[in-house]
């Protein structure tokens, strides 16, 4: 993109990476659908190879859509190189992976999505990785966790699908003064809502397949690095590996990512009103969404975030039989796990996303039975208002009898 100044996060989402194409001047980035590109002669494929020409060789080794994808990402998280990847996991075992090794140690926060957590306990504990779970909106729990051998600490903030958020800033100088990476899952976000680089993060990374994609159409993911040699190390595992984006799901995003500030202004400012509403229903016992003075880490959440974005939990007061009726009586909202999209979506985390954590690990990370994960997208306040507080009044009136547990939904 031609710059002649500084400019806002709405023409960087639009304009960034997707220079015209230069052979006929398409205005939408060419999808270069081709797995390997000829070479002129045997000199410039050595050349290529050898890293004296930084032509393209062969896709899962650099393509030039997904050159454009990592650019635009990394232009709106405020700088630095990405490394998009085949799923928002397939960048998190890619990070896990170059940065860990036998002997190592990890500080994660307790709630995160729960593959993150199972890849850590069940898949890296095999090759002498050792991991840590604590909540890491109380900073003194990130202190105490860390020891000789911590390598890595690994924030997701907002965590999902409680909510609650930890101060990257501090948890940055306590991986640092460690001698530890601090790496920060941005997904619930999106770069529009929390720039983890400007608080110290070194790594920041998402599922591209939430709001930077924005269209539940893609699976993708997406690591950002500012340092160069973290970079390298970082890529070099990638395409080992074999994690990379396919060249059409990557301009998919590209296209996503177009509209990423108007989707995330327009749920913002529906979830905020929504969450108000549910928060008066006589058939909820609690809502939690950062928008909220009553969330516990309101304050920190106003400091570290530009807003506080459209993703809400609330628990029904007749807990599990509750919140099933909910998903079940919704007509507009659909009940599917994933978030970010322009589609209003429902879920139990208990006995969907997290059910892979177990009901000890969830207990402890504050993921209760009752709880109802609720992804606001961008149809009209009103129908969505309407369709939850049909269904709150119809739950309202119901006599539960007894209370089933999560793994009876
Ligand atoms: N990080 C976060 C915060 C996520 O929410 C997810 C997926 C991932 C990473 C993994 O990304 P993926 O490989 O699926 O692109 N979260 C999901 C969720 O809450 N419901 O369905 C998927």
């Amino acid at each position: 993109m031609k710059k002649h100044h500084q400019t806002g996060f709405d023409t960087d989402c639009i304009h960034a990476g997707s220079d015209p194409d230069k052979l006929f001047g398409g205005v939408s980035v060419p999808i270069y659908q081709s797995s390997t590109f000829a070479f002129e002669s045997a000199a410039q494929g050595a050349a290529r190879f050898s890293g004296t020409d930084n032509g393209y060789k062969y896709t899962r080794l650099g393509n030039p859509t997904i050159a454009a994808l990592e650019e635009a990402v990394a232009t709106l998280e405020g700088g630095g190189k990405g490394l998009a990847t085949a799923s928002g996991m397939a960048c998190i075992s890619t990070l896990f992976m170059a940065t860990l090794g036998q002997g190592m140690h990890v500080v994660s926060t307790d709630s995160v999505y729960g593959p993150t957590r199972t890849l850590l306990e069940r898949e890296f504990s095999r090759f002498g990785v050792e991991s840590t779970f604590v909540d890491s909106s109380d900073l003194n729990n990130v202190k105490r966790a860390i020891k000789p051998n911590t390598k890595l600490v690994y924030l997701e903030t907002p965590a999902n699908p409680t909510l609650s958020i930890s101060d990257i800033a501090g948890a940055a100088k306590l991986a640092h003064a460690a001698g530890a990476l601090l790496a920060v899952d941005n997904t619930f976000c999106s770069p529009m809502l929390q720039r983890p680089f400007e608080l110290g993060a070194d790594i920041v990374l998402h599922s591209m397949t939430k709001f930077l994609n924005g269209h539940s159409d893609v699976v993708a993911g997406m690591l950002i690095v500012r340092d160069q040699a973290l970079y390298a190390q970082l890529k070099g595992v990638l395409v080992q590996m074999g994690g990379t984006i396919d060249p059409h799901q990557a301009w998919l995003v590209l296209r996503g990512v177009k509209t990423l500030a108007m989707r995330v202004r327009q749920a913002q400012e529906t979830s905020m009103k929504l969450a108000v509403d549910l928060g008066k229903h006589p058939a909820i016992a609690w809502v939690k969404y950062p928008g909220l003075p009553s969330h516990p880490q309101y304050d920190l959440g106003r400091k570290q975030m530009k807003g506080p974005g459209s993703m809400i939990s609330f628990e029904l007061k007749d807990g599990v039989d509750a919140g099933r009726m909910l998903m079940d009586t919704v007509k507009l909202c659909i009940l599917a796990v994933s978030l970010g999209g322009v589609e209003t979506l429902i879920q139990h985390p208990a006995s969907m996303t997290h059910a892979s954590m177990g009901p000890k690990n969830r207990k402890i990370a504050g993921i209760t039975d009752g709880l109802v994960r609720f992804s606001v997208g961008c149809e009209d306040y009103e129908d969505l208002r309407n369709d939850l507080m049909e269904a709150l009044d119809k739950i309202a009136a119901h006599k539960f009898t007894h209370n089933s547990d999560a793994q009876g939904i």
